[in-house]
């Protein structure tokens, strides 16, 4: 019999798309804020999609998870109380718990079965959410920031892309509740999707952010199942520069090194084009 020929796609926009060869599906639901898939591909091992959207992959979710934690975290000299607004699957939790100092991570992760479908399909991404300093908070991060004054000293924002649940999370006013929700020398970052693909958006966010914190940063890595590969994060802080970090301190990881850090915040021109004002 001729093998199946079954394949994810994602369309990225009305002209381009991903695809991956898939083995099978080995979940699909609709959750109360989203469509919810988990597909086993022969590429990237299994795939978490979110809308239709790709959050991570078995074999490429490292790049992403290490640059979004790993970057603010060698920023701060000792981050002690770090806040995770989205993430459910808990790959950048995973990461934060890796710095010895860290005495608290909080989850907030408005869609419960996010976190359900990664434990279950994803362990080695969500192992980090059973850890005693771990509080996971199944609630809008939005009105959690708020609550929340003064208690942080870094926060990161692993959200999907700026429709649906996460639209309000693209907006000033959240960056100013996230700016209310750090102490006086904390630091965010947010994922701020592609250079190539979404050029408008990461003007936007990264001229609200600098309004709101005064020094603003950006900074890129490479995601291979990502919209175009190059993925860009965002940073806001209130003190340090992160072109200045700390010493390497977990050492497991396997695309962070002090090194990459340095060179995240090098731009190439089309891209620093964007946040120059
Ligand atoms: N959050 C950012 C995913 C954005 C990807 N966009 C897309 N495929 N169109 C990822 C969550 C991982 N913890």
């Amino acid at each position: 019999m001729a093998k199946m020929d079954l394949w994810f796609t994602e369309y990225q926009n009305e002209n381009l798309s991903i695809g991956l060869r898939i083995k099978q599906t080995l979940h699909s639901e609709k959750t109360e804020f989203q469509d919810l898939d988990v597909v086993e591909t022969e590429q990237y091992g299994r795939l978490l999609v979110l809308d239709g959207c790709v959050m991570t992959t078995d074999k490429d979710e490292f790049v992403y998870h290490e640059m979004i934690s790993h970057v603010p975290l060698h920023t701060h000299p000792n981050p002690k109380r770090v806040l995770v607004v989205g993430g459910g699957d808990g790959g950048v939790i995973r990461e934060i718990i890796k710095h010895p100092s860290v005495e608290k991570a909080v989850l907030a992760e408005i869609d419960g079965r996010v976190i359900e479908a990664s434990k279950e399909y994803f362990p080695h991404i969500a192992s980090g959410l059973s850890d005693p300093r771990v509080d996971v908070q199944v609630t809008d991060g939005i009105k959690y920031v708020k609550d929340h004054p003064g208690e942080f000293d870094v926060i990161l924002v692993d959200s999907t892309d700026p429709i649906g649940p996460a639209v309000g999370l693209f907006a000033k006013e959240f960056y100013q509740s996230v700016y209310d929700a750090l102490k006086p020398d904390g630091l965010f970052v947010a994922q701020t999707e592609s250079p190539f693909a979404n050029q408008s958006l990461i003007k936007n966010v990264f001229s609200d952010v600098k309004s709101v914190f005064k020094q603003a940063y950006l900074y890129l890595a490479f995601v291979p199942t990502y919209p175009t590969g190059m993925w860009s994060f965002t940073m806001g802080s209130k003190q340090y520069d992160p072109r200045e970090p700390q010493a390497l301190r977990p050492k497991d990881t396997k695309y962070y090194s002090t090194a990459v850090h340095q060179a995240a915040f090098a731009l190439p021109r089309f891209v620093e084009e964007l946040v120059q004002s």
